[in-house]
């Protein structure tokens, strides 16, 4: 009798901290996002304007090779756009107009340039209509295209943006699988088919070399087309691969992206999906035994909640987000990577990093489920608490001390904010029936 009586108070003390839980406010959460990026973008205006990042803490500019390719404004450009920053919006295109030349020799990373320039340079373009940025991105895909000249027809990992030299043999799945959405659409928009064809033939030159179970490793030589390391997962190396599998097949209506989908989610679900007491993770496997070889999850494998809802599966993206937000708030912040039997800590960095918001938003997206208002109002009060400084926001060195590091990535604007604007916005704000996200957040059209 006792214990039902305790039983029942225990249910009614929960419910009524449920129901004593204020709704979360969207629109001042909206509003809050938006004044953040504002903050964010004036403090790079400020410190950093022309070149490729900001340094929050010493207040200086970074330029990734020296010169700069206007990495932060190419990136932001469709966030200030989408936020309303009409003003803002107008000052970065006239700068990327007028001062973006891709005719430099140096040797860029064909996967970061293409995620965040060509990206960027394609989403402003569809939202301005402005031919400028369409013939930069057609310029840009040019200067890139040598990076395919292998004997697997996988791409490179540098090219030199003026001589059309190339380097790096040894690559991995998502800088080789990650182009389709960018070159295709870059097809799309110019009726030039190589930029299509030759993304194309890279991905599926890469699937052709999975495992017999299915799998790809974590790095292979593109001129050997041999595997380097049999590590799979979905953490960084891999990720977006998949996403790119996917969201071919969603942006083109491309049939053979749509089977190479349904052959590769069966097999991660099968072997890298991992039961543990902690909740439901994907772990590390060997590619060709499926043999588990580590338990660990990231702040990168993050991004696959998002990416099980957009094939269908939001049963267990909820699950799997479940268990993004114990890593999040394990130390009030997430690290890049946890042991998830031990729950223990094994990288302690945070580098603003976006993929749980990302997840956030999609399962919002789908379920209508305020769980995923209360995710994003935790996430972004935690960013707000640890990574603000008086110049932007920065990367953290330990999400245990919370030691502060020194740079505003790109991606912070394009990604990390637009996605925490969008989670809280009205649905209308973006029609996701209509476009498709790259991996840098950039919409692309359907
Ligand atoms: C971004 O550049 C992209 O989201 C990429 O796919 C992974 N890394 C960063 C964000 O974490």
């Amino acid at each position: 009798m006792r214990q039902r009586i305790v039983a029942g108070a225990a249910v009614f003390l929960f419910a009524h901290a449920l129901l004593a839980t204020p709704p979360i406010d969207r629109v001042a959460m909206q509003a809050q996002v938006r004044a953040e990026f504002l903050y964010s973008w004036k403090a790079y205006e400020k410190y950093a304007w022309g070149h490729d990042e900001l340094r929050p803490l010493s207040k200086q500019p970074r330029d990734w090779y020296g010169e700069s390719l206007l990495m932060t404004p190419v990136d932001s450009l469709d966030t200030l756009l989408l936020m309303g920053l009409n003003d803002e919006a107008d000052k970065a295109k006239t700068l990327i107009v007028e001062k973006l030349n891709f005719d430099k020799d140096i040797s860029v990373k064909v996967f970061e340039i293409t995620i965040r320039e060509l990206g960027g340079l394609l989403s402003a373009y569809e939202m301005t209509g402005d031919p400028r940025l369409l013939h930069l991105a057609d310029d840009l895909g040019t200067r890139l295209l040598p990076a395919f000249n292998t004997p697997t027809g996988m791409p490179y990992m540098y090219v030199n943006l003026r001589t059309g030299k190339t380097s790096g043999a040894r690559s991995n799945p998502a800088e080789v699988g990650t182009l389709i959405l960018e070159f295709g659409t870059l097809s799309k928009l110019t009726n030039k088919p190589v930029y299509m064809e030759k993304a194309k033939r890279a991905l599926v030159e890469l699937y052709k070399r999975r495992s017999k179970i299915d799998l790809v490793g974590e790095e292979i030589d593109v001129e050997t087309g041999a595997w380097v390391s049999k590590a799979s997962h979905v953490g960084g190396g891999i990720d977006s691969y998949y996403e790119y599998v996917l969201k071919c097949s969603r942006l083109f209506g491309d049939k053979e992206c749509e089977s190479m989908w349904q052959t590769s989610i069966r097999a991660v679900n099968k072997h890298l999906a991992d039961e543990a007491p902690s909740g439901l993770w994907y772990g590390e496997v060997d590619m060709n035994s499926g043999k588990r070889t580590n338990p660990e999850f990231g702040a990168l494998h993050a991004f696959l909640p998002a990416v099980l809802v957009l094939g269908g599966d939001t049963k267990r993206a909820r699950r799997l987000e479940e268990s993004c937000f114990r890593m999040w708030t394990l130390s009030g912040i997430e690290s890049e990577v946890l042991n998830y039997r031990t729950m223990t800590i094994k990288s302690p960095g945070y580098q603003l990093r976006p993929e749980i918001i990302e997840s956030a938003y999609y399962l919002h997206h789908a379920t209508h489920d305020a769980r995923y208002l209360m995710m994003g109002k935790t996430y972004f009060d935690a960013i707000v608490a640890h990574c603000r400084t008086d110049a932007g926001y920065t990367t953290l060195k330990s999400v245990v001390t919370m030691e502060k590091g020194d740079l505003m990535p790109s991606y912070f604007l394009a990604e990390t904010l637009k996605y925490l604007y969008l989670l809280f916005a009205p649905d209308s704000a973006l029609d996701l029936d209509k476009v498709g996200f790259n991996t840098e957040a950039h919409p692309l059209r359907r």
